[in-house]
């Protein structure tokens, strides 16, 4: 027999022994609440639980400090984190991972999405052999199918409304502007994107001639930027909400400096990446949050719905270890029950030395 049709065998099994286990379950007691919105059951976290950290891919920087949070919460709570995903940011490249994490019978998932729906089968799949699902960075949007959390970086508005702002003020609110983003199916992208859009409304002035993609590989995002100007060689302003893309733009024009009295750059970047361009004036300012938190908050938050300490209820809270206590927010919009880390931070070269992430 293939090795193919052994995990699908296996997997098929595992499925069916869940199933059973929660019918079982779900027969045996009336007081146990399963429903996906069902309130918090258990006080404490258990220990020993398997999650899978499954990011956009395994090599892009932020997505490497996100995890290593994640490792951070289960180390405390006395579990541990499997890093899984592929080399490139598409949804194919992650359902290997989510296969791997039924067979292991992990006790939840942690997913940034590659694309808003094309996950949601294997999910579900996941979700039906009892495991918890989580979305953190870029979310997923299954409708019910599976229920789950999403963590959540930021206020997606404020996050799309304050990178036009930046550049807005740089540029004196005047001239063509482009978008240098991450993969096109990339919810997190997409859904800032689309309130850069309503904000630039603000400014008639400002004229958004293209978005181009650079699907978080340095080499495709230095393709599409090159493409971006000399497609448009009056360019003022390109905003770009991912750290490859910005980072990548960053270095590209501290080489070609000559760009600078025209073109300004700004977006979401790693302080640690983008620290020497802002002291030698290739980019001003720009803005993220700590990767690392988010990663351990995303930890704490798949624990605890695999203990039923947290729970996806509006209103309910779970600790998150150092970061303190956080409350399940109410669906809205496209979003179904969410956290929110933080506001963003500000870098400039007022502050850039005090961050390490
Ligand atoms: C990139 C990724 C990630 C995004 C950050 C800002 O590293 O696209 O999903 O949140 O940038």
């Amino acid at each position: 027999m293939s090795t193919t049709r052994i995990v699908r065998r296996k997997v098929t099994l595992a499925l069916a022994v869940a199933v059973v286990a929660s019918v079982m379950a779900a027969c045996s007691s009336t007081s146990v609440a399963t429903g996906p919105t069902a309130a918090a059951t258990a006080t404490s976290v258990k220990k020993g639980l398997t999650v899978y950290f499954i990011p956009k891919d395994t090599q892009n920087p932020y997505e490497v400090i996100a995890d290593k949070g994640g490792q951070r919460a289960l180390q405390e709570l006395g579990g541990k984190v499997v890093i899984s995903s592929g080399t490139s940011d598409t949804a194919a490249a992650q359902i290997p991972s989510i296969q791997a994490a039924i067979e292991a019978h992990a006790a939840a998932i942690v997913i940034a999405g590659n694309d808003p729906s094309a996950l949601c089968p294997s999910l579900n799949q996941a979700a039906t052999a009892g495991i918890k699902i989580v979305a953190f960075d870029s979310d997923i949007s299954c409708g019910s199918s599976p229920s789950h959390l999403f963590i959540n970086q930021a206020n997606i508005e404020q996050i799309g409304a304050s990178e036009v702002d930046l550049l807005a003020k740089e540029i004196g609110s005047t001239g063509q502007v482009a978008i240098l983003s991450a993969a096109a199916s990339a919810t997190n992208q997409n859904a800032w994107i689309g309130y850069m859009k309503q904000e630039l409304k603000k400014y008639p002035n400002m004229k958004l001639v293209t978005t181009v993609y650079g699907n978080d590989d340095p080499a495709t995002s230095l393709t599409v930027l090159q493409g971006l100007l000399s497609a448009y060689p009056n360019l003022r302003g390109i905003i770009s909400p991912t750290t490859v893309g910005i980072s990548t733009a960053a270095q590209y024009l501290d080489t070609h400096k000559s760009l600078l009295g025209q073109l300004t750059l700004t977006g979401l970047g790693l302080p640690s990446q983008m620290k020497s361009y802002v002291h030698d004036g290739t980019v001003k300012e720009f803005e993220l949050w700590n990767p690392d938190n988010l990663g351990y908050l995303a930890g704490y938050a798949a624990a605890g719905l695999a203990s039923g300490s947290a729970s996806l209820q509006s209103g309910s809270k779970f600790k998150a270890g150092t970061l303190g206590s956080y409350t399940v927010l109410a669906p809205s919009g496209t979003t179904g029950p969410s956290v929110v880390l933080g506001p963003p931070t500000v870098f400039n070269i007022a502050n850039i030395d005090k961050f390490n992430f």
